[in-house]
């Protein structure tokens, strides 16, 4: 396969074979509650402690879950690849890092990482919000919450992807279900600027139609050989 431009975009799928619940599948809630009532500003503002121990919650479970082949294909194809590649995320977890990806954009923020309403600063997270600790830029208690863009907040790097979207001649979506926009009309940017669309996923997406080729199937069989494939025709 040629391509030259690759735009990668990734969903809660490619974490599911690593132990990381998806949002919309069995597993897609949180004591009960669905995500979208939990990942709000509105959530937020009623109930803090709430929506902190959700994601401290799934902070502390990054320590027990590894990046699966997945990951691991997409960190080679960026070490290798001499074109322009980028991976954008609308996970939340470290597995892209952790299994090799540099080029790399989390849209949706980041669980290991944590942004104080009060200085604006951002610093790298590893344990609890919930319990207020101070900010380590202007010492603040009470005021850091997790660096993750909840609905209705704009996403990360929108720019930055449009950009990389009107240039690409590969785009490749992988495990995500297309419910959730602006990265559910990715794939209609990309086919706009002449890319190939190809779409990797356990089940059809609710945008499965937009691509040129649909390759259903689970993304750590998967994956790894569509890396093989770009790799062996560079
Ligand atoms: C915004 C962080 C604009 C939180 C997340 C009506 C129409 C269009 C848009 C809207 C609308 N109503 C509201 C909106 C906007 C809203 C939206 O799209 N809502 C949806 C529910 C309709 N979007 C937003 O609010 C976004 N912001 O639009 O801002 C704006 C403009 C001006 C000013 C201000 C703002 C922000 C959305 C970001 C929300 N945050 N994540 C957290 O993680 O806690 S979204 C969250 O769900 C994830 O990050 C992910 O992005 C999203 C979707 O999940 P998926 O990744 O697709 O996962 P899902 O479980 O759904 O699917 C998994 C797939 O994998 C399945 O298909 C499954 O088959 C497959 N799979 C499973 N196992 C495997 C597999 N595939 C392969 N292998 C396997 N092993």
């Amino acid at each position: 396969m040629r391509a030259e431009r690759i735009l990668i975009l990734t969903g809660a799928g490619i974490s599911a074979e690593s132990g990381v619940p998806t949002f919309r599948g069995p597993d897609g809630l949180w004591e009960g509650h669905r995500v979208e009532d939990v990942a709000t500003p509105e959530a937020f503002a009623r109930d803090p402690v709430l929506v902190q121990r959700f994601y401290d919650a799934r902070r502390a479970h990054l320590g027990k879950v590894a990046p699966n082949p997945a990951h691991m294909a997409l960190g080679r194809l960026d070490a290798a690849w001499p074109g322009d590649l980028l991976i954008v995320t609308q996970n939340v977890d470290d597995l892209h890092e952790r299994g090799g990806a540099r080029r790399l954009l989390h849209m949706h923020g980041e669980l290991k990482s944590a942004w104080c309403t009060r200085c604006d600063r951002r610093h790298p997270w590893g344990g609890t919000l919930s319990d207020q600790p101070p900010c380590p830029g202007c010492g603040h208690r009470g005021a850091l919450r997790p660096d993750i863009v909840w609905f209705g907040e704009m996403p990360y790097g929108m720019h930055h992807i449009y950009n990389a979207l009107d240039r690409c001649d590969l785009f490749v979506a992988i495990g995500t279900s297309g419910h959730v926009y602006p990265a559910a009309g990715f794939v209609a940017e990309a086919r706009a600027a002449g890319a190939r669309c190809i779409e990797i996923n356990l089940d059809p997406s609710m945008v499965s139609d937009q691509f040129h080729e649909s390759r259903l199937g689970r993304a750590g069989d998967l994956v790894p050989k569509l890396v093989e494939e770009l790799l062996q025709g560079c």
